[in-house]
């Protein structure tokens, strides 16, 4: 059937089971925007600036596993939108990007918006291309799709000139292929990767998002406590296994390697499962292992394996499979010795358990206290709240599958939109973003759009009047290279003028209080869960950004 490109690109979409598309419009999308009015099953979810687009689409990609389609505009929208995507390619995000451009025929003329959109958008994509040939419209953006969604998952990109689109378009509507990644290694590797972690006395297991992309929380646990091995997370930003496992020994975070050398440096046998070693700003040059370590490395991607440091034997497989299997070889090859000593550490780690969640006494806490005893069990919570975060995870830890999400790639601004994302995903849910009062003002905007498509997530504000987490960065600067501590440097400090966050909230349309101290948690909680609206809380948790 000949109908014009622009709608046969929305029945593929349809066909793909997409319901949104979130973007901000512009002249060259404008046929694309106007077929978009004659199809009731995909809505247009606007968004005031792209970071906020591509925020919501980043929730939504990871709260349902399936691609999210993000329309921008021209090379000055795609611009907008590259420290976001960034942070969706290093979280592998599978989003549909499109941007429109004014046409083929008018490439040699390098005229306004004119730019390699493809050249700019290959860094933060897995794929960049561009349609320029009626004939290949929906070929290419299958193809696109199916990379996206094809393990390791990550943003890709197609230019759609506004000629190519206007054409005739005749090629069939037929839904994407996506080939399944479900794949374990031969039997013989498997049987390898047991033999090597048998034996251990100090084994470690390190466990990224990969874990939970595969759905392979249950098998981690499963394996790690065969061995019983310390577990931790690195680039862990979803729930790859409930955190507060007696095992769990924390996130090495994402600034400094000695942080990771030190968990790992004494270990004998070390098991990694979808995650690469190591991911900080300032990472360890040498090598953070044994020199004898046994390291095994489980992960759908093959470049993640030995990307740093060398490994003893790595399987590009399904973390689920791969760990299914490899525990069924565990319980034939551990010794009854290497089952006694697993038990035991095991038991060690149990009894070192936090009785009582660490309070301090302070607001921040006796919010997030409070939040804890009134919030569902099935809350759903994006993290972006950085200094705040340790408080955060104490009272409300990632315990299940697929309902706490946290900041990745290092783009400030994801939680607003991000919880927005989720919200989209799971409408049921009481969905809340923590952010901080620096995170915040990259995405604020993001409130528009919740009021404007009625989604009802709830935001946190922790308001520390400061880029505090860059105080603490600075700190640890100074004491590497022996500078006696001084004043912070000025642009970490956000106190004057003081950010209203609510009046602010309140001109997007969304209703908000602003908490300052203890005696006003309680209402502001009740308060903030009483409906499925949008709500805001500016949580002042410490005096002018600890700057006195
Ligand atoms: C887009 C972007 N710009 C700048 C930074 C650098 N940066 C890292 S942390 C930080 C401060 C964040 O402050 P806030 O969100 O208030 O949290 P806090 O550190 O106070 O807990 C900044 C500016 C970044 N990561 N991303």
């Amino acid at each position: 059937m000949a109908r014009q490109g622009n709608a046969a690109i929305i029945e593929q979409f349809i066909a793909d089971g997409i319901p949104f598309m979130f973007g901000n419009p512009g002249t060259v999308e404008q046929g694309l925007l106007d077929a978009l009015e004659d199809y009731g099953d995909l809505q247009y979810i606007l968004t005031l600036q792209e970071t906020v687009a591509v925020g919501i689409a980043d929730g939504y990609a990871r709260a349902t596993g399936r691609p999210a389609l993000l329309q921008l505009h021209s090379g000055v929208g795609l611009g907008n939108a590259i420290g976001m995507l960034y942070q969706a390619k290093r979280g592998h995000s599978p989003i549909l990007t499109i941007a429109g451009e004014s046409g083929v025929r008018y490439e040699s003329m390098d005229a306004q918006m004119a730019v390699d959109l493809v050249a700019m958008a290959k860094p933060v994509t897995k794929y960049a291309t561009r349609v320029t040939d009626p004939r290949s419209v929906l070929r290419v953006l299958r193809r696109a799709m199916k990379l996206a969604m094809t393990p390791p998952m990550g943003p890709v990109f197609v230019a759609l000139p506004l000629d190519v689109l206007d054409a005739l378009n005749t090629e069939q509507i037929v839904p994407t292929s996506a080939p399944s990644t479900r794949s374990v290694p031969a039997d013989t590797l498997v049987e390898q990767a047991a033999r090597l972690l048998t034996g251990a006395e100090r084994p470690v297991v390190l466990v990224g998002d990969g874990v939970s992309a595969s759905g392979a929380q249950e098998e981690l646990v499963r394996v790690a406590e065969q061995l019983g091995a310390d577990i931790y997370g690195v680039n862990y930003s979803e729930v790859n296994l409930d955190v507060t496992h007696p095992l769990y020994q924390g996130d090495l975070g994402h600034m400094f390697g000695a942080v990771s050398t030190a968990a790992v440096k004494d270990a004998d046998a070390v098991l990694i499962v979808g995650t690469y070693t190591f991911p900080e700003v300032f990472p360890d040059t040498g090598d953070p292992f044994r020199a004898d370590a046994r390291i095994v490395h489980i992960d759908l991607d093959d470049y993640e394996i030995a990307k740093n440091h060398p490994v003893t034997l790595g399987l590009v497989a399904d973390p689920k499979e791969t760990l299914s299997a490899l525990s069924a070889h565990l319980v034939h090859k551990l010794s009854e010795l290497d089952q006694v000593a697993a038990s035991e550490r095991l038991q060690a780690r149990r009894a070192e358990l936090p009785t009582e969640v660490a309070d301090d006494g302070s607001l921040l806490h006796a919010f997030l206290r409070e939040l804890a005893a009134q919030v569902p069990d099935d809350v759903m919570i994006f993290d972006e709240a950085l200094t705040a975060s340790g408080a955060l995870a104490a009272h409300l830890p990632g315990r299940r599958p697929g309902h706490w999400f946290s900041t990745r790639g290092g783009s400030l601004g994801v939680g607003i939109p991000g919880a927005m994302g989720i919200k989209l995903a799971h409408p049921d849910k009481t969905v809340i973003g923590f952010t901080g009062d620096g995170g915040s003002m990259y995405t604020f905007q993001a409130l528009y759009t919740a009021v404007r498509h009625g989604i009802g997530a709830k935001f946190v504000v922790c308001n520390n009047r400061s880029y505090k987490l860059l105080d603490n960065n600075i700190d640890q600067y100074w004491r590497e290279r022996d500078v006696a501590p001084h004043a912070y440097p000025t642009p970490f400090d956000l106190s004057h003028p003081d950010l209203g966050f609510a009046q602010i909230a309140e001109g997007f349309g969304v209703e908000a209080l602003r908490v300052d101290d203890h005696s006003q948690v309680d209402q502001a909680v009740k308060r903030m869960l009483a409906d499925d609206k949008p709500f805001l809380i500016d949580l002042r948790t410490t005096e002018g950004g600890d700057r006195g």
